[in-house]
C-alpha cells in the first residue's frame, strides 16, 4: 500500500444497493477547493467565504446543490476531522447516476478515488485512531450481531488501548531510570534498586500474562460461543436439542443414523445467545457410505466447538463414570483440548423411581464430576434431562450459561478475532523479553542488556497499537475495508 496523503480521495461512503440518501465522503489538502467548484451558487461562496475567515467551527453544514440536484455540504476545514485534515461529505439523493457523475466530476477538478480503507488509515496516520481502533472500525461495519457489534465497540473505545498503553508508559519509565543509571555511571548514582526492578518487571509480566490469556480466551469473539451435542446414536441429541430450542428443529427417530448433517440452531441459554449444534452419533463406519460421511462432520464441529453436552443415555450411567467417559475423553483430547465437557443424563424419564434417585445421589456427590486432561478440572455437574417430561432442560441451559460465563470472553473484555490472531504473537514475544531482561538483571549482566530486553518489549506492544508499523501490516490491515471507509 503506497501512502499517497498529499492526494484528495473521494469515494461513495453509503452502500450501493441504493437508499433515499448516498454519501460521498472526501478527505485531503484540495477538498475546499474541488467542493466549491462541485457546488453551484451561494453554497460556493459560503464555502469559500467561511474558508477564508478561517473558521473557528470544527464544523461547517451548507445547504446547496450540484447543478440541479440539491444537496447537503458538511465540510470540516482543519485537523478536528475524523481524518485528520481537511474533509467533507456531500449527502445527496441516492440515485447512482448522479452519485457516479458527482464522484466522476471531483476526479476531474483533482481527487481520485480512495483505496480500501484509506480514510481509516488517514484516520490512524493522524493519531486519531489506533491500529485496534482502526481494526474495530472495521468490525463494527462487519458486525452481524449484538454480541459482535458489542465486542467491536469496546476495542473501539480502546479496552486494549488502554492496557497497552499503560504498559508501554511503565515500560518507557523503567527504560529511563535504567539509562539514566548508565549516564551517571562514573558517579555512582542509583535511580532504580534491583530489588525494585525486579518487581516492576514482574508485575509487568504480570499484567501481559493476563493479557495474552484474554487474547487466547476460548471463545473467539468473532462468533458466538459454540456448543455440540455429542454422544452415541440413539441418546436422544436431537431430542434435546428440540427441548432446549422449544420447537421441533432436527428429526427424531428410534433409527440410528437419522442424523447426518450438523445441524446449527441459534438459541438463547438465559442471557446470552449461543450456537448448539446436533451431530450425528459416533459410530465406526469405515465404508464410503453417508453415515461415514457424517462421522467427518461430526469431527469437524466437535473440533470448532467451545462446549461439549457429553449425552449418555440414563440406562448406561450404572458402570464407572470414568470407564463410560473414556471415548470422549480420548476424542477430546485428539479434536478439542480446550473445549469444556458437561455430562447429560438423557432420557431419565426411562429409568425406573429408585434408579433415578440412586443417579440423582451420584450427581450431589460429584461421582461423575470428572477430570478430563492434564489435571485439569472440567467442573462439570451431571444434568439429569428428559426431553419428553422437560426435567433438567432449564438446570442444563444454567449449567452451560456459567460454564461460558467463567471461561469465555464477555463482551467488553473480549478482543476482535483479526485483533487477538495479530497481537498475540506481540504479547508473547514481550513477555519472553521481559524474562531474558528478568533472568539479565538476576544475573547482573549490565543494565544495558537489560534495557535492550524492555525495549524490544516496548516495540512489541508498540505493534500492537500501531505506534511502530509498517507499511506491510497497515496493507494487510486496511485492505480488507470497502472502498468510503
Ligand atoms: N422416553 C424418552 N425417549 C426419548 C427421549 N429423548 C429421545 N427419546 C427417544 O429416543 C430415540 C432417539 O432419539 P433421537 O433424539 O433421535 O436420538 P439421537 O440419535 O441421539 O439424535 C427416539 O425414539 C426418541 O423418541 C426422552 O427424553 N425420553
Ligand atoms: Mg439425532
Amino acid at each position: 500500500m503506497k501512502l499517497k496523503l498529499d492526494q484528495t480521495i473521494v469515494a461513495l461512503a453509503s452502500g450501493t444497493a441504493g437508499g433515499r440518501r448516498a454519501v460521498v465522503r472526501f478527505s485531503g489538502v484540495q477538498t475546499q477547493q474541488i467542493l466549491s467548484k462541485l457546488l453551484s451558487g451561494q453554497a460556493a461562496n459560503d464555502l469559500l467565504c467561511s474558508a477564508r475567515v478561517t473558521s473557528r467551527e470544527a464544523q461547517i453544514v451548507l445547504a446547496g446543490s450540484i447543478g440541479d440536484v440539491p444537496c447537503r455540504a458538511y465540510y470540516w476545514p482543519d485537523s478536528r476531522s475524523y481524518t485528520g485534515e481537511s474533509a467533507a461529505e456531500l449527502h445527496l439523493m441516492g440515485c447512482m447516476p448522479i452519485v457516479e457523475s458527482t464522484i466522476q466530476r471531483a476526479c476531474e477538478l483533482g481527487a481520485r478515488i480512495a483505496e480500501p480503507g484509506e480514510f481509516t488509515l488517514r484516520s490512524f496516520l493522524a493519531g486519531k485512531l489506533d491500529l485496534t481502533q482502526a481494526e474495530a472500525v472495521l468490525g463494527v461495519i462487519e458486525a452481524s450481531n449484538q454480541h459482535q457489534l458489542e465486542t467491536a465497540l469496546a476495542q473501539l473505545g480502546g479496552n486494549l488501548t488502554r492496557v497497552v498503553r499503560s504498559l508501554r508508559q511503565r515500560l518507557l519509565e523503567l527504560i529511563a531510570d535504567l539509562e539514566a543509571g548508565l549516564d551517571f555511571v562514573e558517579e555512582d548514582i542509583t535511580f532504580i534498586s534491583l530489588e525494585q526492578l525486579l518487581a516492576q518487571i514482574c508485575n509487568i509480566r504480570q499484567t501481559l500474562d493476563e493479557l495474552h490469556h484474554r487474547l487466547t480466551t476460548r471463545t473467539r469473539s468473532d462468533r458466538l460461543p459454540r456448543c455440540v451435542l455429542v454422544g452415541w446414536p440413539n441418546t436422544g441429541k436431537s431430542s434435546l436439542l428440540n427441548a432446549i430450542v422449544g420447537s421441533q428443529r432436527t428429526i427424531v427417530s428410534s433409527l440410528a443414523g437419522t442424523t447426518r448433517d450438523t445441524i446449527v440452531q441459534r438459541v438463547h441459554v438465559n442471557d446470552i445467545e449461543i450456537d448448539l449444534c446436533d451431530t450425528a452419533g459416533i459410530e465406526p463406519v469405515t465404508d464410503e457410505s453417508p453415515r461415514s460421511l457424517a462421522q467427518a462432520v461430526l469431527t469437524q464441529t466437535l473440533a470448532n466447538s467451545d462446549v461439549w453436552l457429553i449425552c449418555i443415555e440414563a440406562t448406561q450411567f450404572d458402570g464407572d463414570p470414568a470407564t463410560a467417559l473414556q471415548p470422549f475423553h480420548r476424542l477430546r483430547e485428539q479434536h478439542a483440548p480446550s473445549a469444556l465437557p458437561i455430562v447429560v443424563c438423557t432420557q431419565s424419564d426411562r429409568l425406573p423411581a429408585d434408579r433415578l434417585r440412586g443417579l440423582q445421589q451420584a450427581a450431589v456427590e460429584g461421582k461423575w464430576r470428572i477430570c478430563f486432561t492434564n489435571g485439569e478440572f472440567a467442573r462439570t455437574e451431571l444434568v439429569i434431562t428428559s426431553a419428553t417430561t422437560g426435567v433438567g432442560i432449564q438446570q442444563l441451559k444454567t449449567v452451560i450459561r456459567t460454564v461460558i460465563s467463567g471461561n469465555c470472553a464477555t463482551d467488553s473484555t473480549a478482543f476482535l478475532h483479526q485483533t487477538s490472531a495479530r497481537c498475540g504473537q506481540c504479547v508473547l514475544i514481550a513477555a519472553e523479553a521481559l524474562s531474558a531482561a528478568e533472568d539479565a538483571a538476576r544475573t547482573c549482566a549490565g543494565e544495558e542488556i537489560v534495557a535492550s530486553e524492555l525495549r524490544l518489549a516496548l516495540d512489541e506492544l508498540g505493534a500492537i497499537i500501531g505506534e511502530v508499523h509498517t507499511e506491510d501490516i497497515l496493507g494487510e490491515i486496511f485492505s480488507r475495508f470497502c472502498i468510503g471507509k
